[in-house]
């Protein structure tokens, strides 16, 4: 744990007041970000957060081997030096404990938590053109007025629902990963079963292996996963990093991805020779983190190389795991290398050669309800005393969706967004004047280290906000033709990978009935801020901007 001294506890604010300039939904690392820049600005703040603390991400998903899958020195913010020369994060890939202890220990030290009320869930956001104002409203039933409205409640922080027939009969315990009991669950010698093998699932199953009795794990699709390659932070990665740190943020901000991997290159494959590019991959694999993925820098663009990076994943799935049978049905063979989030694992392979693991593969033999005592499927039941659900989220709209907005003339947010969401730049809508979406749909995000891109979004409407104010101008609003602009913009650039061939939440795939489309923005992190950047300097360019005072449009 960290070395960082300890500040008194802020505590959280006692009332809701009647208005605050700027209202900021969510307190994980968006939203604790947004409190400290937006007070730079001088203005009244007030925040809402669904959970009794800070950490968003971090406070939900505590399910055992949960991890950054970003390495601790980029996975940290850089808006205070002072901040960073205090912290020492002790892995290089962080456990959740240690990010939530970093998250309170920054709410303390920065007085964050003063203006934020806790346990309160927003249920509602409603603007009103004549007032130019917003009414937040609370699960509790209270109200505040604002100006600016900025949501920051992350992309990935609504679970899916585990809609299994039969699972309110079942008498056993039942948990899912994203929303995990913060007393905690315990598995010691009891019979467990696993749904899913995404990221959350990956992690937990080498823990809960561990001491389980017996393991099962269900698996509808066979993910790509690589050795994360953590272990304890080097003192000389340290030294890389905060050695001359302004220049290395430099070089991180310049990146299409908010990382810097030891593996990243401008060739092709094509260019290197076929023991090269082994050599290569072989090297990737041992360096851990997301190297693979920067071997060669059409990996996403060509199939060929794809393929190539694929089968080198698969001959070491077939080294690692003994049982042939098992080895073949943990190799992904339905979709291109990364196309879905590639997982970070420690042990994840080795862990189908324990004696009390087992897997099933659903497209054999199907799911067909949950009982009183386990899991039944066309084949057989599963005895059960615990069942993990580990079957991900109604990723990147979900969150806010479920805010309850409402824009101009009541347009709801979920209405204009039943085709698909359209954002510009994934900050704002058409419609939805002066509110503010951070990490939103069709921005960098998830495809990117995001506390880099969050502290960029926050910086931006930060200045935005300001610029806006010295300018006498108080409402703006996305445009139409921008915001359609930028949607096809985000389209095209997903249409030059291979990532829309995978049924991926990246593309709203997992959820039943959503529309199809590639959910975030592809054109990399250095190229968006560039973007964003001229957009402010060219007086907001695709935004209108309008004084309710003069009734005129800047
Ligand atoms: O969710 P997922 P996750 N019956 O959607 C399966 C981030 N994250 O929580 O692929 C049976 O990836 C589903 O199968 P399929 C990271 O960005 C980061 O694991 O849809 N199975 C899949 O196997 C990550 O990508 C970190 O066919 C069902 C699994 O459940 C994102 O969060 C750690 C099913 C869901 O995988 C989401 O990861 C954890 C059903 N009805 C998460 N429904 C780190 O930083 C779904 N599945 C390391």
């Amino acid at each position: 744990m960290s070395t960082a001294r300890k500040f008194p506890r802020s505590a959280p604010a006692s009332s809701v007041p009647a208005h605050a300039d700027i209202v900021v939904i969510g307190a994980g690392f968006g939203g604790l970000y947004a409190h400290w820049r937006f007070r730079q600005l001088g203005m009244s703040i007030f925040g809402f957060e669904q959970g009794s603390d800070v950490g968003g991400t971090w406070y939900w998903n505590r399910y055992p081997g949960a991890r950054c899958d970003v390495e601790s020195v980029d996975y940290t913010y850089t808006f205070s030096r002072e901040l960073l020369d205090e912290w020492t994060w002790s892995e290089r890939f962080s456990t959740q404990p240690e990010i939530l202890e970093y998250a309170s220990y920054v709410a303390d030290k920065f007085d964050l938590r003063r203006d934020i009320a806790f346990e309160a869930k927003v249920v509602s956001a409603k603007y009103d053109e004549a007032a130019n104002l917003w009414t937040v409203r609370t699960a509790k039933g209270d109200e505040i007025t604002c100006h600016w409205l900025v949501t920051t409640v992350g992309c990935l922080s609504v679970p899916k629902d585990p809609e299994f027939e039969g699972l309110d009969s079942f008498k056993g315990q039942w948990v899912q990963t994203g929303a995990w009991p913060k007393e905690g669950v315990d598995w010691s010698g009891k019979n467990v079963l696993v749904i899913g093998t995404g990221s959350s699932a990956v992690q937990t199953i080498p823990v809960v292996a561990e001491t389980a009795g017996h393991l099962t794990v269900f698996q509808r699709t066979a993910n790509f996963s690589v050795p994360a390659g953590n272990g304890p932070l080097p003192e000389h990665r340290r030294e890389e990093v905060f050695a001359d740190y302004p220049a290395y943020l430099e070089r991180l901000k310049n990146t299409r991805g908010g990382q810097l991997w030891e593996m990243q290159t401008d060739k092709v494959a094509a260019e290197f020779s076929e023991e090269e590019q082994q050599q290569r991959l072989r090297q990737a694999w041992e360096l851990g983190r997301w190297n693979i993925q920067g071997c060669f820098r059409d990996i996403m663009q060509n199939e060929d190389t794809n393929r190539l990076a694929a089968e080198f994943v698969h001959a070491r799935i077939r080294e690692t795991v003994k049982d042939p049978v098992t080895a073949e049905k943990l190799m992904p063979k339905n979709h291109p290398l990364g196309s879905k989030r590639m997982c970070l694992d420690t042990d994840y392979f080795e862990t189908f050669n324990r004696p009390n693991v087992d897997l099933v593969d659903i497209n054999e033999e199907p799911i067909v309800r949950i009982t009183e005592t386990g899991l039944q499927t066309s084949l057989k039941e599963y005895p059960a005393d615990l069942i993990i659900f580990a079957i991900g989220f109604d990723a990147m709209t979900g969150p806010i969706v479920n805010l309850g907005i409402e824009g101009r003339g009541g347009l709801s947010l979920k209405q204009a967004w039943s085709e698909g969401p359209e954002s510009y730049l994934g900050l704002a809508m058409p419609g939805f004047p002066n509110l503010f979406t951070v990490n939103g749909p069709s921005s960098p995000s998830v495809l990117t280290n995001m506390i880099v891109s969050l502290e960029h979004h926050v910086g931006w409407i930060a200045e935005c906000i300001q610029t806006l104010r010295e300018k006498g101008i108080d409402r703006i609003e996305a445009t139409r033709d921008a915001t359609h602009a930028w949607a096809e913009h985000t389209e095209e650039v997903a249409g030059y990978t291979l990532f829309p061939k995978a049924n991926s939440w990246y593309m709203g795939a997992n959820v039943p009935g959503k529309p199809q489309l590639f959910l975030a923005y592809l054109g990399g992190f250095d190229n968006y801020a560039a973007r964003c950047d001229a957009i402010a300097a060219n007086n907001f360019e695709g935004f209108d901007l309008a004084s309710s005072k003069v009734e005129e449009t800047a």
